[in-house]
């Protein structure tokens, strides 16, 4: 897939997405970045983007103009039509289901604010989508834009290999959060290996790394087991991690 991102800063997301997974999608073609910077398609010998915001107030708005000569040249650069989605707090927060819709396309076109925000008469007339990361104030959208490039890369036919891929199919089909992990050494100042990893018992790692996963994911986030839909073994696992976790109760309490 293509993905442009406009920003006042395009070296910054090409040395984000350099390395590891999202690099490699990009040595194997899996995905093609380009960066524009909105500063080259502004007038004057200040090349301005920024101007003071209407009705007062702290901060800087990025102009109309520059950012709609620089989204026109990034769409002519290509025919392959595709969203352009606006990287804001006040977006709608990115998903692992939206991560799969958006790796699905073959361009994406992100555009990055700076300063207090873009002048909202350019977001009504260009944008297509608005997304944010999180519940947090950064300084600009391009943090947010390497997440969603590297969200999407991992998700092409090929970025990933194997023991990648299995460890991604395990998080996207159940929605929990993952089991912990432990190599060597088995004995440590820091504490021993869980048993029964080491038993050679399939059956019984997979049940414990299930249980782990529940309960993990009641303790930190039970927002994400209101959504998995779990079996009557995984109540059972659950069910049995909660009592495990309890502080044990005196005799005939009221
Ligand atoms: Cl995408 N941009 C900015 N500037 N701040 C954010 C964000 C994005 N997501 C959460 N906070």
């Amino acid at each position: 897939m293509r993905i442009d991102v406009v920003s006042l800063f395009p070296e910054f997301i090409a040395q984000c997405a350099g390395f590891g997974v999202v690099g490699r999608a990009q040595e194997r073609a899996l995905l093609s970045l380009h960066g524009w910077n909105p500063r080259d398609y502004a007038e004057g010998g200040y090349r301005r983007v920024d101007d003071r915001p209407f009705g007062g107030g702290p901060g800087m708005v990025m102009m109309i103009e520059p950012l709609q000569a620089c989204l026109a040249a990034t769409r002519a650069a290509d025919p392959v039509v595709g969203p352009v989605i606006y990287l804001t707090p006040q977006g709608t927060p990115l998903t692992q289901a939206k991560v799969r819709q958006l790796a699905a396309l073959p361009r994406l076109i992100l555009l990055c604010g700076r300063y207090e925000g873009v002048d909202e008469r350019l977001v009504a007339a260009e944008v297509d989508e608005e997304i944010s990361i999180g519940d947090y104030v950064l300084s600009g959208g391009e943090l947010g834009a390497a997440v969603v490039i590297d969200a999407v890369a991992r998700l092409q036919e090929g970025a990933l290999n194997d023991a990648e891929s299995a460890i991604q199919d395990s998080f996207e089909s159940d929605g929990l959060l993952d089991c912990p992990h432990y190599t060597h050494p088995a004995s440590h100042a820091l504490g021993e290996v869980p048993a029964v990893l080491r038993s050679g018992d399939h059956a019984a790692i997979a049940r414990w790394r299930r249980q782990q996963a529940l309960g993990r994911t009641w303790l930190r986030r039970p927002d994400l087991l209101d959504e998995a839909s779990l079996s009557k073994a995984d109540r059972a696992l659950l069910e049995a991690f909660r009592r495990d976790s309890l502080p044990p109760s005196g005799e005939g309490g009221a």
